[in-house]
């Protein structure tokens, strides 16, 4: 059911290219940018009447109204099952204290005596968070959204997901409850690349976002790419990905469910097992096929487990694992090794990072205290998660008293000069050369 690449004997090649061996999904962006196209032109010439019309063609929804009437939300708290409320709240609870010891506060750098940088975090004014309720209603997403945005400060947040036939034309009622919770009241049943358009520019009752953030599909997330500058995005979250790197030590139980479990999001969700050892690769492969066939959503797993974008990976020690998990930046990487900790410290691009056989990616997707808003298909090279900073700009606050000024003032005049930007000296010697 999954492929297996031998990378071992490789490690001596002379910079040897994991990136281009390692599994990796065909999730082309670039070529879902010519559909999504359109459909932002329309949403932001047309507005609400393009976006009813999106919903009527890909929800099968006829609506009247794309914001959430407050009514709906108190209901869908009401009848909220006590269990999945409780455990929301231990996940809001946990991601709240890692939000809340995360928060950067103002630093003032006394550059000289008179001359002050202050770094001032100034919260984002208005965001657009996405929840994907296609596949599976994630109302994990609306806990992992919301939360660092609120405790960054964030004074006007509104959410969307996309309206669902069976209930009205609204979104998932789980996902409209955990918004009632955190006291999320305005909210959208809008989903794909309509809705982040609906954000960029504002449409009907929807005023437009500085900020859009949220995991999606190829839609979304290509709408994000293309409406980039028009509004702020965070990082792009697409199909998720799991890796693994394991040695003999670790339990092939643990390894397939773990491998399954992220399998189990999506056809294009990728599971790929990094390891030292082929008996751990057998057992791991005879674990999947036990699992799977009593998984629920089998097809979606097989499709997923079986595509290109999955597999196990033979390496000759754990140090060219490394390498190879490295050059892979997965979005989750487990560490299923001796001397876990030790691996993990010398990790580099993951979007995050689990340790040991206790810290499986399904403990941190709900209720670990870490966000599970992370970056995709290599961007974990360049980004990391959904954080309190996010959510936050670093303005420098610049203070010169005038002897600080003129005690520079020679070097700024001299760098002008060099840049053949006289006018800027100038300014600079207006403030003195009126003394003379
Ligand atoms: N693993 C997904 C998040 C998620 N899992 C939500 C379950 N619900 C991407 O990190
Ligand atoms: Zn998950």
């Amino acid at each position: 059911m999954i492929r297996r690449t031998d990378l071992r004997g490789r490690a001596d090649d002379a910079t040897p290219d994991y990136r281009a061996v390692v599994p990796r999904a065909e999730f082309d962006v670039e070529a879902a940018l010519d559909v999504v196209r359109p459909i932002c032109d329309a949403v932001r010439h047309r507005g609400v009447e393009a976006i009813t019309e999106y919903a009527a063609r890909f929800d099968g929804v006829e609506q009247t109204d794309i914001a959430v009437p407050a009514e709906a939300l108190r209901t869908a708290l009401d009848g909220l099952d006590p269990a999945v409320r409780a455990g929301l709240e231990e996940s809001i609870a946990r991601l709240r204290r890692t939000c809340e010891a995360e928060l950067e506060h103002d630093k003032v750098t006394e550059v000289v005596p008179g001359g002050t940088v202050t770094q001032r975090m100034i919260p984002v004014e208005r965001v657009g968070l996405y929840v994907p309720g296609g596949i599976a209603p994630l109302v994990s997403s609306v806990v992992m959204n919301v939360v660092p945005a609120q405790v960054a400060g964030v004074g006007s947040i509104a959410l969307t997901s996309s309206p669902q036939a069976e209930h009205g034309g609204l979104p998932h009622p789980t996902i409209l409850a955990a918004c009632a919770l955190l006291g999320i009241d305005e909210v959208y049943a809008v989903g794909g690349a309509q809705a982040i358009a609906m954000f960029a520019y504002g449409a009907g009752p929807c005023r437009k976002v500085d900020l859009v953030t949220g995991p999606g599909n190829i839609y979304t997330v290509s709408a994000k790419r293309l409406l980039k500058g028009v509004v702020g995005i965070d990082s792009e979250a697409g199909p998720t990905e799991i890796a693994i790197l394991a040695d003999e030590t670790a339990d092939p139980a643990f390894v397939a469910a773990d491998l399954l479990s992220q399998a189990e999001h999506d056809p294009l969700a990728a599971s790929v097992l990094v390891t030292t050892s082929e008996e751990l690769a057998a057992d791991v492969e005879a674990e999947l096929d036990k699992q799977v066939s009593v998984t629920r959503h089998v097809e979606r797993v097989r499709t997923a487990l079986s595509g290109a974008q999955s597999g196990i990976v033979l390496v000759d020690d754990l140090e060219q694992g490394l390498a190879v998990v490295n050059a892979y930046a997965a979005e989750h990487l487990e560490i299923q090794t001796r001397d876990a900790e030790r691996w993990a410290a010398r990790v580099v691009n993951a979007g995050a990072i689990f340790v040991g056989p206790f810290a499986p990616v399904s403990l941190g997707d709900y209720a670990a205290g870490s966000n599970h808003v992370l970056p995709t298909a290599g961007c974990a090279c360049h980004s990391g998660g959904l954080s309190v900073r996010a959510f936050r700009k670093a303005v420098h606050v610049i203070s010169y008293d005038e002897p600080a000024l003129r005690g520079v003032a020679d070097h700024v005049v001299a760098l002008a000069e060099a840049e053949d930007l006289p006018g800027h000296g100038a300014a600079i010697r207006v403030r003195f050369d009126q003394e003379a």
